[in-house]
C-alpha cells in the first residue's frame, strides 16, 4: 500500500477512526465517508490529531470523490457487496479491509481468534496468557480496540492477540496469522452471508495463508473445525470437552489436560476457573492451546487461567437484589451463545430477550428453557417471532416490554428469591441500542437502581 494514493475510508466508527489514525501517521490524507448523516463533523474531527490532512463526507459522497479514489478501505461493518463499494471497484480502486491494512502496518508475532462465540473471553483470557510472560503485548480486533490504532506502536518484539470477526475475515489477502483458532461455527450473521455454507468459508479463511511451521487451534467437538483440521497447512493443536486426545488440550473429568504428543500435563482442575459454564471451560482450553502455540511457559498459563475472571457482558454478575441474582449476558447477540448463558443458570431464571433480526431462527434456543427458564421478557424487532418460537413449544409465560428498564422491572416483579434474572437477549442490540455494550449498560444501570 503506497500511502500517497488517494484513499477513501468507508464508516467513520471505531475502525474507521482507527484506520484514519494509521494512514495520518504513516503520511496519508485520507477521505472519511460515513451514509449516517447524524454523525457530527466536528465529533469526528474531535477523534483525530488536530491540524492534519483528512476531510470527512457524511451521507452521499460527492461523485468526483468516487471517480479519484484509488484505494478504498472498509470497516467491518460495511459489506464488500454494497453498491457503493461495487461502483467504487468497478471504477478500479483497490478494495482493502480495515484489519488487512492494520495487518500491512505490523510487526511481531501475532494470534488471531474467530469462531461464533467465545472469541472475546478467549481473546482477553489468551492476552492475560501472553502478558504473564511477554514484555510487549497488544489485545485488538473485534474486541472493541481497532487493530489499526495499535499496529504503529508494534515492534518485531512484540506479540498480538486479535479477535476477528468474519465480517473482518470478508476482505483479508495476505493477512497470517502464526497462531489461528476457530472456537466453533454456529448460524449467525445470515443477514450478512447469507448461507451457512458461505458463513463457514469465511471463518475459515483465518488459517488460508498459513505454513507448516504455524499452529491452527481448532474444536474437536465441533464437526465443521474438526472436518477443517484435515484440510489446513498448519499444524492443528486440538482442544475438546468431549474426547481424550492423543495431542492436543482436553478435560478429562474435572482436570484440563495437555497432551504434546509424548506426555500429558495437569494443567487445571475446573473448580479453579472463575468462569461460569461448560462453554467457558472449552475458551479457557482454547486459550491454554494458543497461549502454548506461542511459547508460554505451563506454570504461567496455570496460574493465569485460574486467576481470570469473567469479562464485562459475558455472563456477568451484576448484584443480588432481594435474593434475585441479576446477570449480564448482553453480548449473547445470537441463539447459541445464549444457550450456553442458559445452560450456565444453577436457578430458576427470568431471561430477557430478542432485538436485532438477523433472519435466524430461536427454536434451539427456546428447547433449552425446559425445566431453567420460568419467564420469558421480550424486546425489540424479533420479540414477536421469539415469542412465536416458544409458545410452538409449550412456553406460555411470555411478557413484552417497551424499554430495557420495563424489561428489568417486570423481572424484579415476578422473581422470587433463589431466582435468577438473565440478560442474554440471542439476538443483536442493533435498532434500539448502539451496540451490545451499550445495551448491557443500561440493563446494569436499571439493576442497580431497583
Ligand atoms: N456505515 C456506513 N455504511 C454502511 C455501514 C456502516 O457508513 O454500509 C457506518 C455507520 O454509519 C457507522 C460506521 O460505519 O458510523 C460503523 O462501522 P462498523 O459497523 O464497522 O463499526 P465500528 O464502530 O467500526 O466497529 C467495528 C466492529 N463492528 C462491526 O463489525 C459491526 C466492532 O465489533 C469492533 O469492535 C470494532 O470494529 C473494532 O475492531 C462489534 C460487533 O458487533 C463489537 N461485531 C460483530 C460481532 O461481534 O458479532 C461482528
Amino acid at each position: 500500500m503506497t500511502v500517497d494514493k488517494r484513499i477513501l475510508i468507508i464508516g467513520a466508527g471505531v475502525s474507521g477512526i482507527g484506520a484514519a489514525r494509521l494512514l495520518l501517521d504513516a503520511g496519508a490524507c485520507p477521505v472519511i465517508y460515513d451514509s449516517n448523516t447524524s454523525l457530527k463533523e466536528e465529533a469526528l474531527r474531535d477523534k483525530l490529531p488536530e491540524s492534519s490532512d483528512f476531510r470527512i463526507f457524511l451521507g452521499e459522497l460527492p461523485e468526483k470523490e468516487k471517480k479519484e479514489t484509488e484505494v478504498v478501505v472498509l470497516s467491518p461493518g460495511v459489506p464488500a457487496e454494497l453498491p457503493l463499494v461495487e461502483e467504487l471497484r468497478e471504477n478500479g480502486a483497490e478494495i482493502w479491509g480495515e484489519v488487512e491494512l492494520a495487518y500491512h502496518f505490523a510487526k511481531g508475532r501475532l494470534a488471531a481468534i474467530t469462531g461464533t462465540n467465545g472469541k472475546t473471553t478467549t481473546t482477553a483470557l489468551v492476552g492475560e496468557i501472553l502478558r504473564s510472560f511477554y514484555q510487549e503485548v497488544f489485545v485488538v480486533g473485534n474486541i472493541g480496540n481497532a487493530y489499526t490504532g495499535e499496529a504503529l506502536k508494534m515492534s518485531e518484539s512484540s506479540v498480538t492477540v486479535a479477535e476477528i470477526s468474519s465480517f473482518q475475515l470478508e476482505t483479508i489477502r495476505s493477512f497470517h496469522p502464526q497462531v489461528s483458532a476457530i472456537l466453533n461455527i454456529t448460524p449467525d450473521h445470515l443477514d450478512r452471508h447469507h448461507t451457512m455454507e458461505c458463513y463457514m468459508r469465511t471463518k475459515e479463511l483465518i488459517a488460508r495463508n498459513q505454513e507448516a511451521q504455524d499452529t491452527c487451534v481448532l474444536n474437536y467437538d465441533d464437526e465443521e473445525t474438526r472436518r477443517f483440521g484435515e484440510l489446513v497447512k498448519a499444524s492443528v493443536l486440538y482442544f475438546s470437552r468431549k474426547h481424550i486426545l492423543d495431542r492436543g488440550v482436553y478435560l478429562n473429568g474435572a482436570r484440563i489436560i495437555y497432551n504434546d504428543g509424548r506426555e500429558q500435563t495437569e494443567i487445571c482442575d475446573i473448580s479453579e476457573l472463575h468462569l461460569l459454564g461448560s462453554h467457558n471451560h472449552e475458551n479457557v482450553m482454547a486459550a491454554i492451546a494458543i497461549g502454548i502455540a506461542m511459547g508460554v511457559p505451563l506454570p504461567q498459563i496455570r496460574r493465569t487461567v485460574t486467576e481470570f475472571r469473567a469479562v464485562e457482558h459475558r455472563i456477568e454478575f451484576v448484584a443480588e437484589k432481594n435474593g434475585v441474582v441479576y446477570y449480564n449476558d448482553s453480548k449473547g447477540t445470537n441463539t447459541d451463545a445464549s444457550i450456553k448463558a442458559v445452560e450456565a443458570m444453577t436457578r430458576p431464571t427470568l431471561v430477557i430477550g430478542g432485538g436485532y433480526d438477523k433472519h435466524v431462527e430461536f427454536d434451539d434456543w427456546v428447547k433449552t428453557f425446559e425445566g431453567r427458564v420460568k419467564q420469558l421478557v421480550l424486546l425489540g424487532a424479533t420479540a414477536g417471532q421469539i415469542a412465536a418460537t416458544a409458545r410452538r413449544y409449550g412456553f406460555e409465560h411470555i411478557a413484552f416490554a417497551e424499554s430495557m428498564e420495563e424489561a428489568v422491572e417486570i423481572c424484579a416483579e415476578k422473581a422470587e428469591p433463589g431466582d435468577a434474572v438473565l440478560l442474554s437477549p440471542a439476538c443483536a442490540s442493533w435498532g434500539m441500542f448502539r451496540n451490545y455494550e451499550e445495551r448491557g449498560r443500561i440493563f446494569k444501570d436499571c439493576v442497580r437502581r431497583l
